[in-house]
């Protein structure tokens, strides 16, 4: 990778970082409807994932999306103002925080049922295995969706059929307040590709470029061989389930621990200036200027406008010629 390229991992790290944080402060003024999930702490995963993507490869995720979404080029000022329900969204307000989407961007959402959208994902891979298209669909899921049965049909019927997706599970060891081990039989996720025949590996998800190397030669295999692959990536969210969450199944001490020793942003910044791809002066100026873009989305996202009453029912059902 040139430097450029290096350095532009850590920018949209610390950009996901900054806009959850303004996300964080604009949900407790009562400015967001809805749930809010953020993705601080497993910034590291969708960077690197979505990095390492052709434009042809189609992107899918749950409802922890905003990270996944300014990853694959909706803009911050875009991603806020569909939090805050304004026009401006990418879902023109309609969606929140849980429906981001963006066709163009090759980003199909956003989905808010555990584990809905992963015959979603088998669905769009076998369109393009019609349609002889050579993208991959990338499939991000929590470690809870896979207790749910849409997982286990797309991974029998991805395999079956040949089709070109990669299975994405997050592993930050909670689906809501219930660990791993108390809700899935099998606490290493993994295995459960074996079931299936699905050639699978574990990653560090606190590393992006052990993600990104991990995903380009997944991707690549996944195009080769017209067959699924699974990644597991092991993970941690910082912050609560969704908002308001008092987080009595884990202690304080444990994501002190992991926001100290595990922090991407900060194994990442160390990575850069040690490698001299990087000067820390370098990296606080990005901060800096990221802080100002970030306050300017908010600006854009504040001042944009609601959407009008009469178009309540516009963009529910695709209109027939
Ligand atoms: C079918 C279904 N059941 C239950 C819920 C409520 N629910 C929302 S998030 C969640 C936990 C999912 O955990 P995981 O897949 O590990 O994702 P994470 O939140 O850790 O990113 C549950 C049970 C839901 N949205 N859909
Ligand atoms: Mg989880």
């Amino acid at each position: 990778m040139k430097k450029e390229e290096y350095v532009d991992l850590f920018h949209q790290m610390i950009r996901i970082r900054l806009v959850e944080e303004q996300a964080s402060i604009l949900y407790q003024q009562g400015k967001i409807g809805g749930f809010l999930h953020l993705y601080i702490g497993q910034e590291a995963v969708s960077t690197g994932l979505v990095s390492a993507r052709k434009p042809q490869d189609r992107v899918i995720t749950a409802y922890r999306d905003h990270g996944v979404a300014m990853n694959c080029g909706i803009p911050a000022k875009v991603v806020l103002a569909e939090l805050l329900g304004k026009t401006t969204g990418c879902s023109e307000g309609r969606g929140g925080s849980m429906h981001m989407a963006d066709v163009e961007q090759n980003f199909w959402g956003g989905h808010a049922i555990v584990g809905a959208h992963l015959p979603i994902a088998a669905g769009l891979a076998l369109g393009d295995r019609y349609q002889e298209h050579d993208s991959v669909t990338i499939c991000m899921f929590g470690d809870g969706a896979t207790n749910i049965g849409y997982f286990h049909e797309a991974l029998n019927l991805s395999k079956l059929w040949g089709l070109s997706v990669l299975w994405v599970c997050e592993n930050n060891l909670y689906g809501m307040g219930t660990a791993v081990e108390r809700a899935s039989a099998v606490s290493e996720i993994r295995q459960k590709a074996e079931g299936y025949m699905i050639p699978n590996q574990r990653v560090d998800g606190m590393d992006v470029l052990k993600v990104r190397e991990a995903a380009e030669k997944a991707i690549e295999k996944v195009r080769k061989d017209k067959s699924p692959y699974f990644l597991e990536i092991q993970t941690y969210r910082f912050r609560g389930h969704s908002m308001g969450d008092p987080e009595r199944y884990r202690t304080a001490e444990e994501v002190k621990r992991w926001q100290n020793k595990e922090d991407p942003l900060g194994i990442y910044h160390k990575y850069l200036v040690e490698n001299e791809i990087a000067t820390s002066d370098e990296l606080d100026k990005m901060e800096k200027d990221t802080e100002q873009e970030v306050q300017d989305a908010v600006q854009f996202a504040e001042s944009s406008p609601e959407p009008a009453t009469d178009d309540l029912f516009k963009n529910l059902y695709v209109e027939m010629e």
